[in-house]
């Protein structure tokens, strides 16, 4: 999640159009010659969680810890299928995730479940699901920012994979087809279109590591092959 992803999410719920791109030792140069600045360099260590039979990833719910704060990605109530770019709402308010995986988990509780006191009420959740960790891994990252609103990441993980994104954080669902154009038109000016699928962090961790979960999620057509 940005900077400015977490500055909205605090107030509202925003969806993340975001296009992955292959780095290339030209992508920085690139970057730099249409005015890009680097924003910042940072790490962080994410935890994704599920049930143990990948109820919340079947159902495209990407529930993780990002250095101690809970974030939920999950589908838009509206999305453009056909396009390369991908589209997902981003929560950090601890109400409107829980909403959205009790709505999944809903055989196992009820409106009235109660999260007991403790301030990390997510982690009660988890717990009394039983999700579990089924990846962890470190992302160094490069943001650029970029007129236009947009921000580009350059990320490099802990098991030695690097892929590149370009996002743009909207309010509304009728915001996302301008959105989606407007990071199509980056991503050729930048040379960093590709004509075949770009597989993100979490593809790349799942084949390297979880090839039974990764193909449940082929199956269920929630992650794509090339
Ligand atoms: C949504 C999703 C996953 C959660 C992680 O998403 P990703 O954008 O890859 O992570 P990251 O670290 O860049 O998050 P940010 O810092 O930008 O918030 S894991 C798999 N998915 C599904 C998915 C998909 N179907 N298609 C694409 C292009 N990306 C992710």
């Amino acid at each position: 999640m940005s900077e400015t992803t977490e500055n909205l999410s605090k107030s509202a719920s925003v969806i993340e159009v975001e296009r992955k791109f292959t780095i290339t030792e030209d992508s920085e140069r690139k970057l730099q010659e249409v005015g890009a600045s680097c924003l910042q360099q940072k790490s962080f260590e994410d935890s994704y969680y599920d049930t143990d039979t990948y109820e919340l990833t079947l159902k495209d719910h990407w529930l993780r810890q990002r250095e101690g704060q809970w974030e939920l990605k999950s589908p838009p109530e509206q999305r453009d299928t056909e396009s390369k770019t991908a589209q997902y709402a981003e929560s950090i308010a601890t109400d409107e995730i829980l909403q959205k995986l009790t709505a999944i988990l809903k055989t196992n509780s009820t409106a009235s479940d109660h999260y007991g006191e403790n301030p990390d009420q997510l982690a009660d959740f988890v717990k009394k699901h039983n999700l579990k960790a089924f990846a962890v891994f470190k992302t160094n990252r490069r943001s650029y920012r970029l007129d236009g609103g947009f921000q580009v990441d350059l990320d490099e993980t802990d098991f030695g994979y690097r892929v590149g994104e370009i996002e743009l954080v909207v309010g509304h669902d009728g915001d996302v087809a301008a959105a989606l154009q407007k990071i199509d038109r980056l991503a050729e000016k930048l040379g960093f279109s590709s004509t075949t699928r770009i597989a993100g962090k979490m593809d790349a961790y799942l084949q390297k590591y979880s090839s039974s979960h990764y193909a449940k999620l082929l199956a269920a057509e929630v992650l794509h092959a090339k």
